[in-house]
């Protein structure tokens, strides 16, 4: 955004338009707020001005203040001399016209504005708890009074974006154009209509509506299981609260007052972190200038088992008609019926509708076989996670499919380069791993085999982003970036039972941490016998892999989790809640006894530690081999696939806070008391010398 800001006065006769050019988002950047005041003092000066119009350049409104800026130290304007406040204090009504985005300072402008007209597409919001912040431009004081409470705080605590025609049946909008209309003209239009409208209708001066005395309490409560550990969602809710209290301007200043606790706590930080690591996953630095991703039209699916399934359900939910195949009719059946069963709970749980999960399945089309796909131009292969299953798929898909189209795997870790092998189009080739449930985890990461073209793999990131995936790519290497980063993880966990722990203790200790759900918990979910799987297979290709007896007697006594209602924990029939099982605490005992392995007590910082530095130390050799392009890859990895605490930032960001030579050093003891299995990785050991923290790491390059 090194663009200088600009923001114009034009006049359309007599209407000011008043238009915020400060691409690529019309961000609150530097000068930008001055500018919108400067030209509100110009139309109020105007004589031959009525009213004004506020509007954005390009494809968006104002999407907020620019989150570059936070923790800067740059200065803010003080209250009263704030754009809202100029806008309260104009003598001729301000109509926001919103197209795009109206998010954060850019909606609480609007809320500023004496009228609010948008096109259909437009979405408003105030997303700043989702940054670790609350709107700190009067948006928790001004919309209570224009929404109500309750509905203010769902927005507020969520930061969800609203799209215009809810905003106008909640009464943010004045008006939202038919389909087509020109912004511009209707928004000249609407001012010339209310330029002699008087009063002014500002949202200050509008009284609270009634709301229930309880709500807060019961808002707390509501938000407590995902708000854990964090303190800006509260935050939100005591602004809101104060808004239906005090007087508008003490409510102004007790926000005002939040909001500067906030900008730079640590959670505000990662939060910040995270977004833009979000937005950089995407940049792939070695890629062509001039290369763009394929479009697509008509993806199929290979294999309805539950993976295939998902995948199938993203491709419809993004609004594509999908060909979904299985090996026989009774599978690809049992596949619909799973993907019918799926959006059934949606409607059931209210968060889809009937109608639209009509027009989903609807985009489902099952075949029968490959002579039905053969047109189209992606397949992604979803099939069993055995190399001796996905191969004949792959030179089947070679032989029948157009040479032109692009084939993709689902497999979690097995080698690209081997699959391509049997196909005479490994140009055509990459890996696109969702993670389980597939039409959920918001994850893709995209494989790239030593011999897929660019197009290819600037293809399969864009499938992603158009499916509503965060694409993040992965060399090509045992477990990807995802799950060999994590694979140590998994493996630490079980070996803590070997010197004393429980299941439940370390699930405690990740789910304090911020975890939704406990490892051994996910595990049971997933299934152990899928873990066993992918451990023989390992220990068969390297004799010097770490085996984990006590995860191995569960699979072997039928243990799989909660599909055979045991596994680390016991379920009830129906009930998916963990019980700890005594049964298991007596096998961990068993192998201990075989094993011989010294006990003893741990902290939860030493659980914690030992699981997560495992991860980092693994994922600094990704990056020494160049197969992540960056450390916050990693991190994304972690939020959007593993479901890392996003107020932590992420794994590597999380272990920045730690310091790097505080990890390194820890690693080392381990190394010295436990062996290879914890030998510092190269980068480490010069990130910890270098004093060089793993955010500026510089990764080998990509291959
Ligand atoms: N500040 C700085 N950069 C921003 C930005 C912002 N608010 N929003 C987007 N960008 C950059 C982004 O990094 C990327 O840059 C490019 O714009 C395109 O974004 C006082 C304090 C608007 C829904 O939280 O949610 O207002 O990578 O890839 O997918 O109360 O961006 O190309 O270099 O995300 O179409 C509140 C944040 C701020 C909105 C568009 N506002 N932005 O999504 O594009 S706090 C937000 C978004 C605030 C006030 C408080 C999304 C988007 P680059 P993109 P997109």
């Amino acid at each position: 955004m090194s663009q200088a800001p600009v923001v114009r006065l034009e006049k359309d006769n007599d209407i000011g338009v008043i238009v915020v050019d400060y691409p690529p988002v019309n961000a609150l950047g530097p000068g930008v707020a001055d500018g919108i005041v400067d030209a509100l003092n110009r139309g109020n000066a105007d004589p031959e001005i009525r009213a004004m119009v506020l509007i954005g350049a390009g494809r968006s409104f104002i999407a907020g203040a620019d989150i570059r800026g936070f923790g800067t130290g740059r200065k803010r304007a003080p209250l009263g001399s704030r754009t809202y406040d100029v806008m309260d204090r104009s003598a001729k009504p301000v109509v926001a016209a919103i197209h795009g985005y109206a998010l954060g300072g850019g909606l609480e402008n609007a809320l500023g504005c004496h009228y609010r007209i948008a096109v259909p597409a437009a979405k408003v919001g105030l997303p700043e708890v989702q940054i670790g912040i609350l709107p700190g431009g009067g948006g928790t004081q001004r919309l209570p009074r224009l929404v109500g409470p309750k509905v203010a705080l769902d927005m507020i605590t969520s930061g969800r974006h609203v799209p215009a025609p809810e905003a106008l049946a909640l009464g943010i909008l004045d008006e939202v154009l038919p389909e087509g209309a020109d912004l511009r003209s209707s928004a000249v239009a609407y001012a010339r209509r209310v330029a002699d409208i008087r009063p002014l209708p500002r949202v200050r001066d509008r009284a609270v509506p009634p709301y229930d005395p309880g709500l807060f309490d019961a808002t707390r409560k509501a938000i407590a299981r995902r708000a854990r550990n964090q303190k800006a969602p509260y935050r939100c809710i005591e602004a809101v609260e104060a808004a239906c209290t005090l007087p508008f301007e003490e409510g102004i200043a007790r926000e005002n007052e939040f909001f500067a606790e906030l900008e730079n706590s640590d959670e505000a930080r990662a939060l910040r972190y995270a977004f833009f690591a979000e937005r950089e996953v995407a940049k792939l630095p070695d890629m062509p200038a001039d290369i763009k991703p394929r479009d697509f039209h008509d993806p199929a699916v290979i294999g309805a088992g539950t993976m295939g399934g998902g995948i199938a359900m993203s491709f419809a939910d993004f609004g594509y008609d999908v060909k979904i195949m299985d090996a026989t009719e009774a599978a690809l059946n049992r596949g619909m019926e799973r993907i019918r069963n799926n959006y059934a709970t949606s409607v059931k749980r209210g968060s889809l509708a009937q109608d639209d999960m009509e027009r989903r399945l609807a985009r489902i089309h099952p075949v029968a076989g490959y002579d039905d796909i053969k047109d189209c131009d992606i397949v992604v292969e979803a099939v069993f996670e055995r190399m001796d299953v996905k191969k004949p798929v792959f030179a089947k898909l070679d032989e029948i499919m157009n040479p032109d189209a692009l084939l993709f795997s689902n497999t979690s870790a097995l080698d690209m380069d081997d699959l391509a092998s049997v196909t005479g189009r490994a140009q055509n080739i990459a890996g696109t791993h969702f993670f389980s449930p597939a039409n959920v985890m918001k994850l893709l990461e995209v494989v790239r085999p030593s011999k897929a073209s660019p197009e290819t793999m600037a293809t399969a990131m864009a499938m992603g982003r158009k499916i509503g995936k965060i694409s993040a790519m992965a060399g090509n290497t045992d477990g990807f970036v995802a799950n060999r980063s994590r694979a140590p993880f998994n493996g630490e966990m079980v070996i803590l039972l070997e010197e004393g722990c429980l299941p439940e203790q370390v699930d405690k200790v990740m789910v304090d941490f911020g975890y939704p759900m406990g490892p051994f918990a996910v595990g049971d979910l997933a299934g152990l016998d899928v873990g066993a799987e992918g451990r023989k297979r390992r220990a068969a290709a390297n004799p010097n892999y770490r085996k984990l007896p006590i995860a191995d007697r569960l699979v072997e006594l039928g243990r799989f989790g909660q599909k055979t209602g045991a596994g680390w924990y016991r379920y009830e029939k129906g009930d998916r809640t963990p019980h700890p099982d005594p049964e298991v605490a007596a096998i961990i005992k068993q192998v201990i006894a075989e094993l011989g392995t010294p006990q003893h007590d741990f902290t939860d910082q030493e659980i914690l530690f030992r699981l997560l530095f495992s991860s980092v130390n693994e994922a600094c050799r990704i990056l020494e081999e160049g197969k992540a392009y960056r450390a916050s890859d990693v991190d994304v990895m972690w939020l959007h696939g593993f479901g890392f605490p996003r107020y932590r930032g992420g794994l590597m960001y999380w272990a920045d806070g730690i310091g790097v030579k505080n990890v390194y050093d820890q690693i080392e003891r381990w190394h010295q008391q436990y062996g290879e299995r914890w030998a510092p990785s190269r980068l480490l050991r010069h990130l910890a010398e270098s004093g060089t923290p793993f955010r500026e790491a510089k990764p080998a390059p990509f291959r």
